[in-house]
């Protein structure tokens, strides 16, 4: 044992269980105590109620998160420094440009066009006792800004103190203005509650936006007044229903913590769930040909999305069978009857269904597909999912397309499909490999793309396809795993020296996150044994 004492009594490491770690971020060494009169002012006229609101969220996580410091002894080593450390009295809000920019809620200011969300501020943590400063020129700002003060404190016999004084944060802005999480809600039911949990952790590492697969094949829990039938008959039961007041609960939940809601309503495929209660070829498929059905689907975007105050509504288009359509007789009466072929039918599908959109003044959003499968005349604002492989990010580039990353080689949290395909158990035995956070935390949103083509990404997401999982593992298979694209498009590729993002550097950074969501009751799964905890380093 004796050849670890010189590490053990090696410098006491900075933690800085920051995440993501700001675009520009300058520490100290001092020891800081949050004085137990600590107050926050907020500085900002007519200050929205969701502003005040999450200054006292952030306030009770300042009294909650008991975190101690990844150091020998948990923190035991710090007492001393703590005893002369000066007290931080107070932080500031303060809006930079309450002239030109009307003072909005958060919840209005997470719903703009993702392009012109302001979401930048700058924070100073002094460590001679003055106050601390947060400014932004957005409510939205702020709230970035409170999440990451709420980072840096941990926890000493009931001090609350951080020891990387005099911090200065002079401008952290988001590299990429799409940093998303999707949750898919068809194949398996999620209740509002849980759904809210996951929105307060991805407010946590300052995910703006959430992709809501709500409905597919397997069932459609989402209620219209227009369209009753659906969900009555396509939910998996009464209670496994989003009513319109859910929707709303869910969309200002969400906007509260600077987050959209990007609904997906998946079509022409992946709709076997509205065959229940209108007709449909074999494979479960729209019957895209039909005029009366092309109607029927631009009624419902046009239902579904003109309750969503953001600018984005997905409208799917992946893994369209076209054999199917082949085999099907009403479809091959109808192409006659219109003199058009499959593909033809498709793009006036597509155009009269995105044209509900545009009328409700929203861009569509497509899996990538739709551009790389089937020749269509789509916008060129239509936003690109690339999903297939990371690769094919490259292919949609070149045709001029916005993109949003979400590779299942990289990004998707689930394992398999949950089908029992064929008599084969080996067969069944397949899973795509598990992505480790390692792995996703490797992703590059620039890899073939060139300088010319960089402004097409609008950033990523991970996202859990829920063949396999319930809100019984909701959190551990999401935990902190999605946390790790949240860093690569918020901090882009570069950490604040300069040095490219790495998993080494990242490591500690990730525990300690998990840590914190573990204590504010999110079930995050550990990254290491404990005992990694007690080494400094
Ligand atoms: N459901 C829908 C899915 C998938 C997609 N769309 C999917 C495909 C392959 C894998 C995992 C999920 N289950 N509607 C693809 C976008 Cl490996």
């Amino acid at each position: 044992m004796l050849y670890r004492l010189p590490f053990l009594l090696a410098a006491i490491p900075h933690a800085l269980a920051l995440w993501p770690i700001p675009r520009t971020l300058k520490t100290g060494t001092d020891f800081v105590v949050l004085s137990p009169q600590f107050t926050v002012t907020v500085n900002v006229p007519n200050p929205p109620q969701d502003l005040l609101d999450a200054v006292v969220q952030t306030k009770t996580f300042l009294a909650t998160d008991k975190l101690q410091r990844l150091v020998v002894g948990r923190g035991s080593s710090d007492a001393g420094a703590l005893q002369t450390a000066k007290a931080l009295p107070s932080l500031t809000l303060t809006l930079q440009n309450t002239a030109t920019h009307p003072v909005l809620p958060i919840a209005s200011e997470a719903v703009k066009d993702i392009t012109t969300r302001s979401e930048g501020y700058t924070l100073s943590i002094p460590s001679d006792g003055t106050a601390a400063v947060l400014s932004a020129n957005s409510t939205l700002g702020l709230f970035r800004g409170l999440t990451t003060f709420s980072q840096f404190w941990y926890d000493y016999n009931n001090v609350t103190y951080t020891n990387v004084g005099p911090v200065s944060i002079l401008n952290d802005i988001p590299a990429y203005p799409y940093r998303g999480f999707m949750l898919d809600t068809a194949r398996n039911f999620f209740p509002v509650a849980d759904i809210m949990r996951t929105l307060d952790a991805m407010s946590w590492v300052k995910i703006n936006m959430f992709h809501w697969h709500i409905v597919d094949s397997q069932s459609f829990p989402l209620s219209l007044p227009q369209f009753p039938e659906l969900a009555q008959q396509g939910a998996y039961s009464t209670s496994e229903v989003y009513s319109p007041a859910d929707v709303q609960a869910i969309v200002s939940y969400a906007a509260a913590r600077g987050i959209d809601v990007l609904m997906e309503i998946d079509s022409p495929g992946h709709t076997e769930a509205i065959a229940s209660s209108h007709p449909r070829p074999p494979a479960g498929q729209l019957r895209l040909a039909t005029p009366s059905v092309v109607n029927f689907t631009a009624a419902l975007f046009n239902a579904a999305a003109g309750v969503m105050p953001g600018k984005y509504f997905s409208t799917g288009g992946d893994e369209l069978n076209t054999e199917c359509y082949t085999q099907d007789a009403q479809t091959q009466s109808d192409l006659k009857a219109t003199g058009q072929n499959l593909e033809q039918a498709l793009n006036t599908f597509v155009k009269a269904t995105h044209g509900a959109l545009a009328a409700l003044g929203k861009t569509p959003v497509v899996w990538e597909e739709m551009v790389l499968e089937h020749n269509l005349t789509l916008s060129n604002t239509t936003v690109v999912m690339v999903w297939i492989s990371s690769e094919d990010a490259a292919a949609v580039a070149k045709k001029n397309f916005k993109i949003i990353h979400a590779p299942s080689d990289y990004f998707y949290l689930d394992c398999g499909a949950g089908e029992w395909i064929g008599k084969d158990p080996e067969a069944n035995s397949w899973c795509d490999p598990f992505k480790t956070w390692q792995k996703s935390y490797t992703f590059n949103p620039l890899a073939n793309i060139s300088a010319a083509q960089t402004h097409l990404v609008l950033g990523g997401q991970q996202l859990l396809w829920t063949e396999q999982s319930d809100p019984s593992n909701l959190d551990p298979i999401v935990w902190p795993r999605a946390a790790t694209s949240a860093e690569i498009f918020w901090t882009g590729a570069k950490l604040p020296s300069g040095a490219p993002l790495n998993g080494t550097e990242a490591l500690p950074r990730l525990h300690e996150l998990r840590y914190r969501m573990v204590q504010r009751g999110i079930n995050a799964i550990p990254l290491q044994p404990q005992w990694c905890a007690l080494r400094p380093g």
